[in-house]
Parts: C-alpha cells; sequence; structure tokens
C-alpha cells in the first residue's frame, strides 16, 4: 500500500522531504504538488513522474488522488492549508511553525477538536533525533537527579534575504521551545529575552539573541540564538541535573588528529545536521497514518504551546520584559499528546 502525498511548497525543505519520500522512505508516494511559484512547482514535479502540478494548495487539498498533505510553504501560509486539510477529513503533516500567531493555532485546534480525532502532526523534529532522545531517555533515567537547567544554542551559519526580525524566536527559537516542552514534560510559564552586543555578520537583524524560558516546575533554560554565525550549524544542549549532567553529544562521526590540530566537521546546515531525524520523522508518520490510522507525533496542541510561547517571546524582546504565558484550556483530543 503506497499513501499518495501532495506537497504544499516547494521550496528547500518541500524539495528535501520530496527527496526523502521517493528515495528513502516506504509506502509513500509523492501524487501532487503546488508552489505559488509555478516554475519552481513545474521543475520539481519533473522528477516526479504521474505527479500532478495544482495551481493552489486548496486544489491540491481537493485532489482526490492525494490521500495526505505535507504543508512545507512560508509559515503564516500554514494556516489556510491546515484547515482545508482538516475540513477535507485528510491527514496533514505541516512543516514548523504550525503557524506564526496565537490565534491561528488556536483555531486550527478548535477545527481538529471538532473533527473529533487527530489529523495534524507538527515538523518538530528534534524529537525524532538520536541524540534528543538519547539525553531525553538519561533525564527520563533519573540518573542526574531532577533537572534544574539546560543550557541549549541554536546557531545558523547563515539565513535567507526573507528572514525578518521576530523570526529568530518565531521560526528558529521555535524548535527549543518545543525540545524543552517534549523534554521536561512540562509546560512553559514565562520567557524573557536579553539582548547582546550585535554581530557585524547580522545586517538589521538584532543577533545573537538569548532567550531565558522559566518551565512551570521551575526549571530555567537559557537559548543562544545565533543565525549568521558564519563557522556552520551548530545545535548544542546540556542538561544539569541535582546529581549530574547531560549533553548532546558531538553530531560528527570521526575526529582528526594531524598537523598539531584535533579537527571534525561542522554540519553546513540543518539538512546535514538533522538528515535522519527527518526520515524518522517523516516515516514514523507515514507509518502511523497509513490505512486510517492518527499520527503520534507532535500535535496541533503542541503547535499551539510553542505559538504562544513564541509570542511570548516577541513581546518580552520588544518590551524588555519578563511576559507570562498563558494557554487555553487543553482539549480533551489532546490529553494523551507528549
Ligand atoms: P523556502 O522559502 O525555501 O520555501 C518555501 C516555499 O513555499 C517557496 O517555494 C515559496 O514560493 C512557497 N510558498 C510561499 N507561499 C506559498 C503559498 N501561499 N502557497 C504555496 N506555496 C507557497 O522556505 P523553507 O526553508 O523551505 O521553509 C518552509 C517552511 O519549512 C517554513 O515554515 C520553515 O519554518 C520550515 N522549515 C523547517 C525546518 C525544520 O528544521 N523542520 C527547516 C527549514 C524550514
Ligand atoms: C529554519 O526554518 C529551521 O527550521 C531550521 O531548523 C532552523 O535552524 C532555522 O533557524 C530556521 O530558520
Amino acid at each position: 500500500m503506497m499513501l499518495k502525498v501532495g506537497v504544499v511548497g516547494t521550496g528547500m525543505i518541500g524539495q528535501d522531504h520530496i527527496r526523502r519520500m521517493t528515495t528513502v522512505l516506504a509506502g509513500v508516494e509523492v501524487a501532487a504538488v503546488t508552489d505559488v511559484d509555478m516554475e519552481t512547482a513545474k521543475k520539481v514535479a519533473e522528477g516526479l513522474p504521474g505527479a500532478t502540478v495544482h495551481g493552489s494548495g486548496e486544489d491540491l487539498i481537493a485532489d482526490p488522488e492525494v490521500e495526505a498533505v505535507v504543508v512545507c510553504s512560508w509559515g503564516p501560509t500554514h494556516e489556510q492549508y491546515v484547515l482545508a486539510a482538516i475540513a477535507a477529513g485528510k491527514q496533514v503533516f505541516c512543516e514548523k511553525p504550525l503557524a506564526t500567531t496565537e490565534q491561528a493555532c488556536r483555531r486550527i485546534v478548535e477545527a481538529e477538536s471538532a473533527a473529533g480525532k487527530r489529523l495534524v502532526q507538527v515538523g518538530y523534529m528534534r524529537r525524532y533525533d538520536e541524540a534528543y532522545r538519547a539525553l531525553k531517555a538519561v533525564v527520563d533515567s533519573g540518573r542526574i537527579g531532577t533537572p534544574l537547567m539546560m543550557h541549549c544554542a541554536h546557531r545558523n551559519a547563515s539565513v535567507p534575504p526573507h528572514y525578518a526580525a521576530d523570526m529568530a524566536i518565531t521560526d528558529t527559537a521555535v524548535h527549543e521551545i518545543d525540545m524543552v516542552r517534549w523534554m521536561f514534560g512540562e509546560e512553559i510559564a514565562a520567557v524573557r529575552v536579553l539582548v547582546p552586543r550585535k554581530s557585524r555578520n547580522g545586517g538589521d537583524l538584532q543577533d545573537p539573541l538569548f532567550l531565558i524560558l522559566e518551565m512551570a516546575g521551575g526549571a530555567l533554560v537559557d537559548v543562544e540564538i545565533s543565525v549568521n554565525i558564519r563557522y556552520g550549524y551548530d545545535i548544542r544542549g546540556e542538561v544539569v541535573g541535582e546529581d549530574g549532567t547531560a549533553a548532546l553529544g558531538e553530531p560528527s562521526p570521526v575526529a582528526v588528529r594531524a598537523a598539531h590540530q584535533l579537527t571534525a566537521p561542522v554540519p553546513a546546515d540543518w539538512r546535514e545536521r538533522f538528515l535522519r531525524a527527518y526520515d524518522v520523522e517523516l516515516q514514523e508518520w507515514i507509518d502511523s497514518i497509513a490505512g486510517g490510522g492518527a499520527p503520534v507525533g507532535p500535535s496541533a496542541w503542541d503547535g499551539y504551546a510553542a505559538a504562544v510561547v513564541s509570542d511570548a517571546g516577541v513581546a518580552a524582546l520588544r518590551g524588555g520584559t519578563r511576559v507570562e504565558v498563558s494557554l487555553m484550556p487543553r482539549p480533551a483530543l489532546y490529553e494523551v499528546s507528549r
């Protein structure tokens, strides 16, 4: 049985997910694509024999050949496609963020709750990364005692020209916002954002930023966001517990000692660093929904909670103050998520 998927947005991650669905993963076929940039969509479809190129995301979602939808367009456009997929009763994997505002995510949560079954999964792939899973296993085992703090760094070598000021929080830090909710198994209660001296590499962006997330249980998480660090794509995380610490290992499988130097490659970007995590994430999604099942990965509720925290982060950045996070009551549909 092949699950027939339609992809909305054929940019960087859309093309990367199409590559993995056509050459790496099992049980899936890309049956349709669309993009507001029709030239790109048509070019991508040339490598997909039999795939239909649709003029809009809505047409693609309505196509009876399309059984499930993968949304890889820009964040502010996610809501319309996720809502259309829910209305059509089709499963939808939406790249992060679920949507770029709390209100948009709330509308998605409400629509899915009204449908009465899980139809949405959000692309928070750290939960599928081998290193993050190993780190969580240590934390959950109790070996380092109760976690007190976590130090995180999220460094991009560079970002594209359309990357706007708030995206350091809504598009980049949002990964750590989701990850710590999952890692600690609790919500984030408040956010502060500290602003260091500006990097000369960041143009008009306030880069880097330093977030402090207060967990509901009292632990503190700091997150360095650097989006023009130049030297590579570097993702770090260390949990400090009462009795020990545990950190993500170095991603490179090799370290070379030569000519009085110790060197190891640093990934170029997210595609390289999280290559396997994206594979596992999408394969698990495909396997969970094939044959009419429900997804078990990050839910619309997780997408909503992350958006509320990132909204609070943006307010904290603009106002220079500590901003508390207030979530709506969690609908019954999501009681078992996370
Ligand atoms: P991109 O700019 O390379 O591609 C986005 C594509 O969407 C473009 O081709 C654009 O023309 C298209 N598009 C824009 N509006 C559209 C609309 N209304 N309908 C259809 N297509 C539309 O960006 P990207 O880096 O591929 O990012 C896309 C999404 O994936 C973003 O939400 C981003 O946050 C997310 N992303 C996730 C990860 C991850 O690590 N999980 C990594 C990169 C990007
Ligand atoms: C991008 O959208 C991603 O999701 C990447 O994982 C992240 O590192 C980058 O900062 C975002 O812009």
